[in-house]
């Protein structure tokens, strides 16, 4: 089979997993223990901003002290090495890509160790805890800061970067995600829709997976090094 020449890369929770960082949907996920309605939806920020910030501080500070894995190596590598056009997606908002020395890397829901001020649009760094009584540091309006995600109901970042990558992509390469999350869980129609293979590599089969041209189930700190192992040898 002809070797590929361009490869989007989509990431989610599951990447993380071996890092230290819980998933969302598997047994004891994060939605097993909170109703995204109320920490992850605009409506429930406007109801209850406490509980909200609550909520990300706690992720915020849980992101302390965790390392990528070798599967975010893995992918950083394969950007350094594969001659062709690459970009990665990811549905995560932890930065272990980037400590892993991921570049062309696109945070479509956002990231956590930002801010982002709903008066004045202002996004920054932000390593502590955020609060409702703290002023934007560009606006000063108080109140108005929140994490840097994006909830349900709310446009995912770079959408047409993305779909266009999507659209000059021959290869589709799904990673430690459910595929349950749209637009994210629709890539993979927009790859094959443009003549790509697509590839899940995951813990296990996903509802999914029989949408995909090839499946490889496992460990992502084994099978991701492993693919990309392959996919440089050519
Ligand atoms: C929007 C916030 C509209 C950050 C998240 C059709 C089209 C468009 C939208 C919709 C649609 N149908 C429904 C919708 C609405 C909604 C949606 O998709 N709902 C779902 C529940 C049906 N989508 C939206 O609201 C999106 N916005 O559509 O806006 C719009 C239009 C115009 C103008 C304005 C607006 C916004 C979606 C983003 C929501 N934000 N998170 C945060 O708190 O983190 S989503 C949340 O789910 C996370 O971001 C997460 O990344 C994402 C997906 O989850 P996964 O990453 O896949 O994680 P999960 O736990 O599910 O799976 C883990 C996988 O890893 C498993 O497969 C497991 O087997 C595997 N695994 C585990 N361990 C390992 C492993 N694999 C390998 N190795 C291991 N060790």
């Amino acid at each position: 089979m002809r070797p590929p020449s361009s490869i989007v890369v989509l990431t989610g929770a599951g990447i993380s997993a071996e890092s230290g960082i819980d998933t969302f949907r598997d047994t004891d996920g994060i939605w097993s223990k909170v109703d995204f309605r109320e920490v992850a939806t605009p409506e429930g920020f406007a109801a209850d901003p406490h509980k909200v910030h609550a909520f990300y501080n706690q992720r915020r500070a849980g992101l302390k002290g965790i390392k990528p894995n070798a599967a975010h190596f893995a992918l950083a590598r394969l950007e350094r090495e594969f001659g062709g056009a690459f970009l990665l997606v990811t549905q995560n908002i932890d930065h272990l890509h980037e400590q892993a020395g991921s570049e062309r890397l696109i945070h479509m829901h956002g990231e956590l160790a930002n801010s982002l001020c709903g008066n004045c649009g202002d996004r920054r760094l932000w390593d502590g805890d955020l609060s409702t009584d703290l002023p934007c540091r560009a606006c000063g309006s108080r109140g108005r800061l929140r994490p840097d995600v994006v909830w349900f109901g709310e446009m995912p970042y770079q959408m047409e970067r993305i779909y266009a990558a999507l659209a000059g992509c021959d290869l589709f390469v799904a990673v430690g995600t459910s595929g349950t999350v749209y637009p994210a869980a629709g890539f993979i129609e927009e790859a094959r829709a443009a003549g790509a293979r697509t590839l899940e590599l995951n813990l296990e089969p996903t509802e999914g997976t029989s949408r995909f041209s090839d499946a490889i189930h496992g460990k992502a700190t084994e099978i991701v090094p492993a693919w990309v192992e392959k996919v440089l040898a050519g």
